[in-house]
């Protein structure tokens, strides 16, 4: 084994989190001089314009209408991971999000026998909390994690979850937790409020301008968000900055015309940048029924935005309650928007949390010591003699 490692990476390729961090591992690992290939369904969004740095490789679905009602994707995935493992001879198959990409790296295996890379899965949330607990892929989600030569999580929630929702006793199963992390030079603290001046042309100087950023889903609770920012404008004059899009989207902008705030409120859709914008606004909101993690808030931080969430998942792991932002009960919007009213009336206090947010996550979250950990997580595992045909771990 030579020094340089033969990786590959597999996650969705669309706007979201866990598309978000793999993509910044691989591309990490390949400026560390490792051989990289991200194996999808598309050119994941961060890859724009970096892809000379890495090897893509398409995965393509054949159309046999007459017989296929719904998707061979793992099928499709699991035959280029085959192809590309046996042709790249790879080291390791970094896999994001379980479904279905751990059984998908499960099947490469068992066809590639001794020859396999070594597996490492990173959960990322829905995958354990929402899709992979449900009845119809809970057996083959657990399973899959289960012969994984290393899972990973972003946080001890989601750690403590994955073993209590799969039912998996912790010795059988250990999980690293590496925490998400932030390119802090791309979110940094430069404040340019001229920014907003397009979204929100006559923007007052000292109007506040709330912000959300995610993939309007129900976990989101994009209403609390529309609702927190009802509350505070009753009180406070602010506007709303809606970055993302998704199925709760509609809806949002329907009750916003209900209340006659449309005019107070830009949706962005997706963005693929949109730092400069973060940095500009003076709180982000993250109302969540679930979140493993919460990149969006991180990357909210690291810009030294203060934080209003629901004390919920991993986000207490990142937000410190009273000192870089403020948790409130999920569900509970007057008192987020109290939080708020206290941050955006009080220049000093903002200030406070505001510098705290940016030092918290330079000391906590930067991206190399997480790619030192990954790095260090392959390292071992290519240390380690493969058992013939199945993974070093005790099997489930
Ligand atoms: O929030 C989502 O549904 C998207 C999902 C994803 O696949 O990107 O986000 C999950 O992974 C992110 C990256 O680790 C985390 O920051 C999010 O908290 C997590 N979402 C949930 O747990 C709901």
């Amino acid at each position: 084994m030579t020094d340089r490692l033969n990786l590959a990476i597999t996650c969705f390729p669309t706007f979201g989190g866990s598309g978000m961090i793999a993509t910044e591992i691989g591309l990490a690992m390949a400026d560390r001089g490792h051989r990289v290939h991200f194996i999808a369904r598309d050119l994941p969004v961060r890859l724009h314009g970096m892809t000379r740095k890495v090897i893509f490789h398409e995965v393509t679905e054949s159309d046999y209408p007459a017989l296929f009602h719904s998707g061979t994707y793992p099928l499709a995935l699991a035959s280029k991971m085959i192809e590309v493992a046996s042709y790249e001879r790879l080291d390791i198959l970094h896999v994001h999000y379980a479904v279905p990409h751990a059984t998908a790296a499960w099947m490469a295996r068992e066809v590639l026998g001794d020859k396999a890379p070594r597996i490492v899965t990173t959960l990322h949330g829905t995958d354990t909390t929402l899709v992979g607990i449900d009845p119809n892929y809970l057996p083959i989600t657990r399973f899959s994690i289960l012969r994984s030569d290393a899972v990973t999580t972003p946080s001890e929630f989601l750690r403590r979850a994955t073993w209590e929702g799969f039912g998996i006793p912790p010795e059988s199963c250990p999980i690293d937790v590496i925490p998400n992390f932030v390119d802090t030079e791309r979110y940094a603290s430069v404040r340019d409020r001229q920014a907003l001046h397009q979204l929100f042309p006559g923007l007052p100087e000292d109007e506040p301008v709330l912000v959300h950023v995610s993939n309007f889903r129900p976990v989101k609770r994009i209403g609390d968000v529309v609702a927190v920012f009802a509350a505070v404008h009753r009180e406070r004059p602010c506007r709303l900055l809606m970055i993302g899009d998704g199925p709760e989207r509609s809806p949002a902008e329907r009750r916003l015309r209900e209340l006659g705030l449309e005019d107070r409120v830009a949706f962005l859709g997706k963005q693929e940048s949109f730092a400069e914008l973060l940095a500009a606004a003076d709180v982000f909101l993250l109302p969540s029924e679930q979140e493993s993690f919460g990149l969006a808030a991180l990357e909210a931080l690291s810009c030294g935005i203060p934080v209003v969430a629901s004390n919920i998942g991993g986000i207490p792991e990142q937000v410190d309650h009273g000192t870089t932002g403020y948790l409130a009960p999920m569900g509970d919007v007057e008192g987020m928007a109290g939080y708020v009213l206290e941050l955006v009336r009080d220049p000093e206090l903002w200030g406070r949390f505001s510098r705290r947010a940016r030092q918290n996550v330079l000391d906590r979250f930067q991206l190399a010591p997480a790619i030192d950990r990954y790095e260090a997580l392959y390292r071992r595992l290519t240390s380690c003699p493969s058992s013939p045909g199945g993974p070093w771990r005790p099997a489930p």
